[in-house]
C-alpha cells in the first residue's frame, strides 16, 4: 500500500472510531477537519524521525532557560554581558541605527548577491589593514555573508567546488561547528594538534609536525585570535614559523576571525597574524564576524574575503562565489551590514565603537583576574594561572564533564561539557558563586 493511502486509511479509521475530545468529530467531518492533536503520530510521514540532540553550545542556553533557579548563571554561549548580567547594544550601533531609520531615502530592495559593496570594501580594510597592498592592487574579493558561520560555509563550498585539495585541517580542539560546516561544505575534515592539556597551553611542536606532514596544498583553518575554546593563541614569533611552514608547503590558510578586537582590545593587534600572511603576497581566505565585536549577534553580519594573486583571478573567484550564494540564500540581509558600514565609514562612530570594544575586552580581562583571585583566596587545589594567561572570550578551565555536570546540578551554572566558560557572561557579583562551584567541583568530583 502506498504511504499516502496508508495515511488516508488511518485518518478514515480514526474518524470512524471518533474522538470525544475533538470538536470536529461529527459524522459529517471530512478528513481535512481532523485536528492534528487527534493523531498519535504513528501515521505521520515523519514518524521515523528520531529526536536530535541539542547543539552542544546553543543547547546550553536552552537548558539554562528551563531552570527556574534565581541563582542560575549562563556561561555557555559566547555572548557579552554587562556587569549587571544584561546583553548590550553598543552606543555606536544605536546611533548608526537612528541614522538609518531616519533616512527616508532608504528602501528595502534586494541587495546584490554579494551584498553591500561599501560594507565589503570596509570589511576588507578592517581585517587586512587600511594600507594593505592586496587591497590597493585590487586582488581581494569580499562578499557579505551571514555572520561568521555563513562566511565559513560559503568559503568551504567554494573550496570544495574549485580548489584542487579538498582536505581541511582544523585545530584539535576547535569550535564544534567547524567540523559540521566544513564536512557539509564537501570538504574532508582532519585535525592538527593544537592544545596541550598538560601545560594548558599551545602544543606548538605537535602543530608543526601535523601541518608539516599534511599533503601539499591542504587547507588549514586558523583562528585569527582568541582561539575558541582554549583561549590559547600562538605568539607572534610562533605565527611567523607557522606562516613559513604553510607557505613552504603551499598549504592554503583559511582564517576564522570571529573575535577581532575582543582578544587584546585592539582591532589592529588582533588582525596582525592575518596581515603578515597577506603581506607575503600569498593567497588566503578570511571569514569575519561582527557578532561579538559590534555586538550584532542576531543581525548575522559577516564577510568572506579571498586574497588572490591577481585582480583577474579575484574577479573570477567572485563570480563563482555568487554561484555558491545564489541557491543557498540568494542574497544577504540589509540591516546589519548597513549598521556596520555606517560605523566603519564615520570617523566619530568608528572611534566611539573602538572605545566601547576596548571596554568590553577590558571587562573580560578583569573577570579573569577576579576569578583567579577568588580561587586563590579559597585555596582551590591546582594551578589556575591559565585563567589569566588565556585570552579572549573563553577560559578552558580543565574541568571534566562530571565536574561540569556537578556545577550545573548543584550550583545552576551552565557551561559546555568540555569545561569551557564564557568569561563575558561573568560579573563581579557572580564571580564568588562560580569560584565556590569550581572549588566544590575539584574537591568533591574527580
Ligand atoms: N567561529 C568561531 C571560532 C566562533 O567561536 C563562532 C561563534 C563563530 C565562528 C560563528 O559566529 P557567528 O556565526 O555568530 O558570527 N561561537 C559562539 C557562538 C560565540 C556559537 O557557538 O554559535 C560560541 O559560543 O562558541
Amino acid at each position: 500500500m502506498r504511504s499516502s493511502d496508508r495515511r488516508l486509511n488511518a485518518l478514515v479509521r480514526h474518524l470512524l472510531v471518533g474522538d470525544s475530545n475533538s470538536s470536529s468529530s461529527s459524522s459529517m467531518g471530512s478528513i481535512t477537519d481532523s485536528p492534528a492533536s487527534a493523531s498519535d503520530g504513528r501515521d505521520s510521514v515523519f514518524a521515523h524521525v528520531v529526536q536530535a540532540p541539542e547543539d552542544p553550545i546553543l543547547g546550553v542556553t536552552v537548558a539554562y532557560l528551563k531552570d527556574p533557579s534565581p541563582i542560575k548563571l549562563n556561561l555557555g554561549v559566547g555572548a557579552y554581558r554587562t556587569e549587571e548580567g544584561k546583553p548590550v547594544v553598543l552606543n555606536a550601533v544605536r546611533k548608526a541605527e537612528h541614522q538609518l531609520v531616519n533616512d527616508v531615502s532608504r528602501v528595502k530592495e534586494y541587495l546584490p548577491i554579494v551584498g553591500i559593496a561599501e560594507f565589503n570594501k570596509l570589511s576588507a580594510k578592517l581585517i587586512l589593514g587600511a594600507d594593505s597592498p592586496a587591497i590597493q592592487q585590487n586582488r581581494v574579493t569580499t562578499v557579505q555573508c551571514l555572520s561568521g558561520t555563513g562566511s565559513l560555509r560559503v568559503g568551504g563550498e567554494f573550496l570544495a567546488r574549485h580548489y584542487h585539495e579538498r582536505t581541511i585541517y582544523i585545530p584539535q580542539p576547535t569550535w564544534g561547528n567547524h567540523i559540521k560546516v566544513f564536512a557539509l561544505s564537501g570538504l574532508t575534515v582532519k585535525t592538527y594538534r593544537y592544545y596541550d592539556p598538560a601545560t594548558r597551553g599551545l602544543n606548538f611542536q605537535g602543530l608543526l609536525e601535523d601541518l608539516g606532514s599534511a599533503p601539499s596544498g591542504a587547507i588549514v583553518l586558523l583562528h585569527a585570535c582568541a582561539h575558541n575554546p582554549t583561549g590559547v593563541d600562538p605568539t607572534l614569533e610562533q605565527w611567523e614559523q607557522i606562516r613559513q611552514l604553510i607557505r613552504s608547503k603551499a598549504l592554503l590558510p583559511f582564517f576564522d576571525s570571529a573575535y577581532q578586537g575582543f582578544a587584546s582590545g585592539s582591532l589592529d593587534a588582533d588582525a596582525q597574524p592575518i596581515r603578515t600572511f597577506a603581506a607575503d603576497g600569498g593567497e588566503l581566505l578570511v571569514a569575519q564576524s561582527y557578532a561579538k565585536n559590534m555586538g550584532l549577534y542576531g543581525e548575522r553580519v559577516g564577510a568572506l574575503s579571498i586574497v588572490c594573486k591577481t585582480t583577474d583571478v579575484a574577479g573570477r573567484v567572485e563570480s563563482q562565489l555568487k554561484l555558491v550564494i545564489r541557491p543557498m540564500y540568494s542574497n544577504p540581509p540589509i540591516h546589519g551590514a548597513s549598521i556596520v558600514a555606517t560605523i566603519l565609514r564615520d570617523r566619530n562612530l568608528y572611534d566611539e565603537w573602538t572605545v566601547e570594544l576596548k571596554a568590553m575586552a577590558d571587562r573580560i580581562i578583569s573577570m579573569r583576574r577576579q576569578l583567579f583571585d577568588a580561587l586563590q583566596a579559597r585555596g582551590t587545589p591546582g594551578d589556575w594561572s591559565h585563567i589569566i594567561k588565556q585570552i579572549g572570550m573563553f577560559t578552558f578551565t580543565g574541568l571534566n564533564a562530571e565536574q561540569v555536570a556537578f556545577m550545573t546540578g548543584e550550583y545552576h551554572i551552565y557551561m559546555t561539557s568540555d569545561g569551557r566558560i564564557s568569561m563575558a557572561g561573568l560579573s563581579t557579583k557572580t564571580v564568588p558563586h562560580l569560584a565556590d562551584a569550581i572549588h566544590a567541583a575539584v574537591t568533591r568530583v574527580f
